[in-house]
């Protein structure tokens, strides 16, 4: 009857019972599904070496076509050296008439018709769900729990929500876009599935976990795309595998998986280090009252930039949204840049840096001269309006059809001049959801994943191998090996939680909105996305004292960046920027690079502890975070355990943010005051009794990375310290005994016993130094 289980021999609990498959599709304008009528024609077994995942058992079932005459089959994969299930539905339409396929079926699993997943009750269900862009809202939620769904319905829904993936908005009724994580927070095992891919069909799920059985469905949105008799189409791979939710890398076997699939690991995506700049728009942009981009502006900042490289040293010089005539005409200019962009890529390059650019080359504003000019481009709707792109600049934007080969061609120029004719390598492409809205396109025959896939894939040709590539705005999984980077939460902001022109409350939810709030949480739940598919783009850190957020909130938001390790933008006046405020970005450089291990990241709306175990020259220690998300001041009490640490063993902790020293004795614990939305930043050592050790730095927001050598003899310690630029600060050793001298590159340095029984050294120096201990 279409439906299949799934058992692990060894436990019983671990399976799925009476999945269903099916897919609906019209013929004309009747509907039609097709799934419980079909007769598997014939079963066999295959083994396959070429996949990307090694050697493989199929059990290939072939259907027998239904009454129009559409012919299904089934592929049930199972990697030899993986713990994992894949599967596949391909269609052929044997009939005379074309087919309109609406929907893949993939899995559903509902208890009213027998289906079961963990053969048991769930004791405290979760969902985590993947939201549909960069944008859009990733998190995980309990059974009395509400859905992230915008509110603002026309204004926001076309660029947050995938038309595909159901909007609900009961407590315990859920979806997610690409993959998602079914479990339960008392036996800690949970079932993650999803697509490997979105080239062919963007995935959604949808579950429901109110109940003590959940329901669960997935299937790959066939976009109505028309089915031409004797052609054929088969869906994504999908993806399901059994995981503890205590792992240490938890979605990390799945988003592997994703990568091998796009031959990622072959690629130099991978292997880039994260990029380091700043970007004008969180300064410069109307929309943010604090200035507007002119070429004056961008100039001094670029100055500023090169002035400052010996003590930040900023590679990328990105130019936002606001130096186009219009979005759509990016041929020309707005009246403020009467010589246009070039001669400012021309003069990042002469001083050393790399200049960046931000386009929107699949979005089109109405009053464009590319929408007066070639209304055919645009994508229309059912009533052949063109189609709503989302309320911005206010007005409703529309957006390119690319089955127009003109159009497609267009967006590809655009992209090609800006990479080519202007010297810009490193490109910030946004809004590329809006190749991939509901319409009638052109070609009737492709589905939106397709269209956005390819489109893409033209935009990587056009912009060449060399040049960087940064998605936002972008549906996730058809970006995946075309962009070097992506971004995976919404813009960040000068308020902690969202507000427009004032409003909070009524906002305090659309997660989508700007917000350092919502940003620093998709940093989070997205992290082990990072140096796996892309490289993360955290969005921009904000130092500046003039905007509203706290001190603490400012640390906040650094303390995320660094240890989830993405790109790391500054967007502020650099030439007004307190020296304070520069040394938090100075003690970020370079970055740690690494995603962490996120705790508690299924049990928690946003995971408060992240922990990153670091080793160099100066020892292996562990990089432990905790933020207050609350609204108030927190007592709060760190104990090692609940970051997967040994409490038994005696450790010394520094905390970065406060620079103090903490003894944390067997069993003793860490307590500490934290303002609302701050953090702690804690380097964390087991002592090592009588002999010369490396406790941190206020250098270098790891407090050991600045350490390049370590030496210790009878008679010396020697440290070798690297930073960019010039540093100024200390470090903190334990030694047996005082030093009798104490040399930084020859001269005295000068040192002193601090309360908490560590020796204090003062450093100043250029680039390197050696520090020489005698003892
Ligand atoms: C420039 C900006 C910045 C920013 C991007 C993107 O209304 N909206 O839905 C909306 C969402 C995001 C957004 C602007 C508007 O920001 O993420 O970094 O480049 O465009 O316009």
């Amino acid at each position: 009857n279409a439906a299949w289980n799934l058992t692990d021999r060894q436990n019983e609990y671990l399976c799925l019972k009476n999945v269903k498959l099916q897919v609906r599709y019209r013929r004309g304008s009747s509907r039609f599904r097709a799934a419980n009528s079909w007769q598997p024609v014939k079963i066999e077994s295959r083994a396959d070496d070429s996949s990307p995942h090694g050697a493989l058992r199929t059990l290939r079932v072939d259907l027998k076509p239904d009454p129009n005459g559409l012919r299904c089959t089934i592929d049930f994969t199972l990697p030899e050296g993986y713990p994992f299930l894949l599967w596949k539905i391909s269609l052929e339409n044997l009939g005379a008439q074309p087919l309109d396929i609406e929907r893949l079926e993939m899995l559903r699993v509902e208890p009213r018709s027998g289906g079961a997943i963990f053969n048991t009750p769930l004791r405290n269900p979760a969902f985590f769900s993947n939201g549909w862009q960069s944008w859009s809202y990733a998190g995980v939620y309990g059974a009395t729990d509400r859905f992230h769904c915008t509110r603002l319905g026309p204004l926001r829904a076309p660029s947050d929500v995938n038309p595909g993936t159901p909007r609900p908005w009961r407590a315990g009724h859920f979806a997610s876009d690409m993959f998602a994580v079914l479990g339960d927070r008392i036996s800690r095992l949970t079932l993650v599935t999803g697509f490997l891919s979105q080239q062919q069909h963007f995935g959604s799920l949808e579950t429901r976990i109110n109940g003590s059985h959940p329901t669960l469905r997935m299937w790959a949105n066939g976009d109505r795309a028309r089915l031409d008799p004797g052609a054929q189409i088969e869906t994504d791979w999908a993806y399901l595998q059994f995981i503890p939710i205590d792992h240490p890398d938890p979605l990390g076997v799945y988003l592997d998986a994703v990568s091998r699939q796009h031959s990622l690991y072959h690629s130099s995506i991978l292997s880039n280090n994260p990029p380091v700049g700043w970007c004008s728009w969180y300064q410069f942009s109307s929309e943010q009252y604090t200035g507007t981009i002119t070429p004056a502006n961008l100039e001094n900042n670029l100055l500023a930039m090169h002035q400052l490289q010996s003590r930040l040293p900023l590679d990328i010089f990105q130019i936002d949204d606001g130096y186009q005539a219009q979005v759509g005409d990016w041929a020309e200019f707005s009246p403020d840049f009467p010589d246009g962009i070039a001669p400012l890529a021309d003069k990042s390059l002469s001083l050393g840096l790399t200049p960046g650019l931000w386009l929107a080359p699949f979005i089109v504003h109405p009053k464009s001269k590319l929408a007066t000019r070639h209304p055919e481009w645009l994508l229309r709707g059912k009533f052949g309006r063109p189609v709503n792109a989302g309320f911005l600049w206010n007005t409703f934007a529309t957006a390119l059809d690319l089955t127009h080969p003109e159009a497609l061609a267009y967006a590809v120029e655009t992209v090609r001049r800006a990479a080519h004719d202007w010297n810009f390598q490193y490109l910030k492409l946004d809004f590329l959801y809006a190749a991939a809205l509901p319409g009638r396109y052109r070609d009737p025959t492709r589905t939106r994943a397709q269209v956005l896939r390819s489109g893409l894939e033209a935009l990587r040709q056009a912009a060449g191998e060399a040049t960087f590539l940064l998605g936002c705005g972008c549906p996730l999984g058809s970006a995946i090996g075309l962009v070097d980077a992506m971004r995976i939460g919404p813009d960040t902001h000068r308020t902690w939680y969202p507000n427009y022109r004032g409003i909070e409350t009524l906002l305090r939810r659309e997660a989508s909105f700007p917000s350092a709030y919502y940003a620093c949480h998709n940093a989070i739940t997205r992290s082990a996305m990072h140096r796996r598919w892309w490289i993360n783009d955290p969005d921009c850190l904000l130092l500046r004292e003039t905007t509203s957020l706290s001190e603490a909130e400012v640390q906040t938001v650094a303390t995320v960046i660094a240890m989830c390790g993405g790109s790391l933008f500054v967007s502020d006046d650099l030439p007004n920027l307190p020296s304070e405020r520069l040394r938090v970005a100075q003690a970020l450089l370079p970055l740690i690079g690494r995603a962490p291990q996120v705790l508690e990241w299924f049990d928690l709306e946003t995971p408060s502890r992240l922990r990153l175990d670091l080793e160099n020259a100066s020892g292996a220690w562990h990089l432990l975070a905790f933020i207050n998300w609350d609204d108030q001041p927190q007592e709060i009490t760190v104990n090692l355990r609940e970051f997967g640490l040994d409490p038994q063993q005696s450790f010394f902790a520094r905390e970065f943010w406060s620079q103090k020293s903490h003894r944390m004795q067997r069993g003793k614990l860490l307590r500490d005051r934290l303002p609302p939305h701050g953090s702690l930043l804690l380097a964390v050592r087991p002592l090592i009794q009588n002999q010369p050790q490396y406790l941190g730095s206020d250098l270098h927001i790891s407090q050991g990375l600045e350490v390049s050598g370590w030496k210790v003899t009878p008679r010396r310690v020697e440290i070798k310290l690297e930073r960019p630029g010039d540093a100024e600060g200390h470090i903190f050793l334990s030694l047996p005994s005082p030093p009798k001298k104490a040399l930084l590159s020859g001269e005295e340095c000068r040192w002193q016993f601090n309360r908490e029984g560590v020796y204090q050294f003062s450093l100043k120096f250029h680039q390197k130094a050696l520090l020489r201990i005698h003892r």
